[in-house]
C-alpha cells in the first residue's frame, strides 16, 4: 500500500477497480469500512455540507435532558459534528448501525474526537424505540429499507419526538419523471469521474447498490412523512438526486 492510499480517515476506494466476473450486493463489511469515509466523499455531493449542517441543526435544536439519534450511524460522522456543535449541553448522543465493522469503527471516531459518551448500539433501526428525541438523523439510510417498511419506522421516530425536534433525512432520490432521472443520474456519474472513479468503477458500483437501495421521489418522501405524522417538511439541500428534508412534528 502507498502512502497516496491512506489518509486520517482511512484507505482510498477502489473496490470496484478491477473487472467483476459476479456482482454481489452491496454489503457494509470490513472492506467498506476501511475505504468509507473516502467512497462517500467523492461519492455523495455535499456529504461534508450536510455533516456541517447537521451540527448547525443540533446546535439550534438540541434540548438539554434529550436524546440526539443517529440512525445508520456509519463511522459516525454525523454524531461527531452534532456532539462538538451542542457544546456543555446535557444530551444523549445515540448512534446505531447494524453492520459491526461500520459501527467498530464509529466507536474509534467517538473517542478520538468527542469528550461526551455516546451511546452505541449494534441493531436494526427498525427495532429501536426513539423517546426523548429533540434531533433524529437518517443521513442516507432509510433508502436501504424496504419501502413497505419505511413508514413504520418514521412513525416511531415522530412519535418519540419534542414537539420542537427536527427529523434530518437525507436521501439519494429518483427524478419526478424519466427525463429528470436521466439528467441527474448522468450529472451524478459525471461527479463520480471528476472524483477519479473511473466508469467500469461507476458501472460495478451501481450495480452493486441496484437491489438494496431503493431511491423514491421527493414527492413521495413528502407524502411519507406527512402520513407518518410530521406537521411541516421542508427540503434544505439537494445537489443532483441527493437531498435532504427537515421534518418537524
Ligand atoms: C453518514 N449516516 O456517514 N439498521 C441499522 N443500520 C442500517 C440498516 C438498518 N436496517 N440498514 C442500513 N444500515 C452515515 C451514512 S450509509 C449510506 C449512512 C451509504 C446502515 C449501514 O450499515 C450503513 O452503515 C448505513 O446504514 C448507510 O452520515 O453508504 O450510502
Amino acid at each position: 500500500m502507498s502512502n497516496s492510499d491512506r489518509s486520517d480517515s482511512g484507505l482510498r476506494d477502489n473496490l470496484f477497480a478491477s473487472p467483476q466476473a459476479r456482482i454481489d450486493s452491496f454489503v457494509f463489511d470490513e472492506r467498506v469500512a476501511a475505504v468509507f469515509s473516502d467512497m462517500i466523499s467523492r461519492s455523495v455531493p455535499g456529504y461534508a455540507t450536510i455533516i456541517g449542517m447537521i451540527g448547525l441543526l443540533a446546535e439550534q435544536h438540541a434540548i438539554p435532558g434529550s436524546r440526539l439519534y443517529d440512525l445508520g450511524c456509519s463511522l459516525g460522522a454525523a454524531t461527531v459534528s452534532m456532539g462538538h456543535a451542542i457544546g456543555d449541553r446535557e444530551c444523549q448522543l445515540v448512534a446505531v448501525d447494524n453492520a459491526k465493522p461500520m459501527l467498530d469503527k464509529a466507536r474509534e471516531q467517538f473517542s478520538r474526537h468527542l469528550s461526551v459518551s455516546v451511546e452505541t448500539h449494534c441493531a436494526d433501526i427498525r427495532k429501536v424505540v426513539v423517546c426523548d428525541a429533540s434531533v433524529v438523523v437518517l443521513n442516507f439510510t432509510l433508502q436501504f429499507l424496504p419501502v413497505e417498511e419505511r413508514l413504520p419506522l418514521l412513525r416511531n421516530i415522530c412519535r418519540g419526538m419534542y414537539k420542537d425536534g427536527v427529523l434530518i433525512l437525507s436521501e439519494k432520490i429518483a427524478g419526478a419523471d424519466a427525463g429528470e432521472d436521466r439528467l441527474l443520474v448522468e450529472l451524478h456519474h459525471a461527479f463520480k469521474r471528476a472524483n477519479g472513479y473511473s466508469d467500469l468503477e461507476v458501472s460495478q458500483k451501481r450495480a452493486a447498490l441496484e437491489k438494496v437501495l431503493l431511491p423514491e421521489t421527493i414527492a413521495t418522501h413528502k407524502k411519507r412523512l406527512y402520513a407518518a405524522g410530521f406537521a411541516r417538511v421542508d427540503l434544505w439541500f439537494q445537489c443532483f438526486n441527493f437531498v435532504s428534508f427537515i421534518a418537524r412534528p
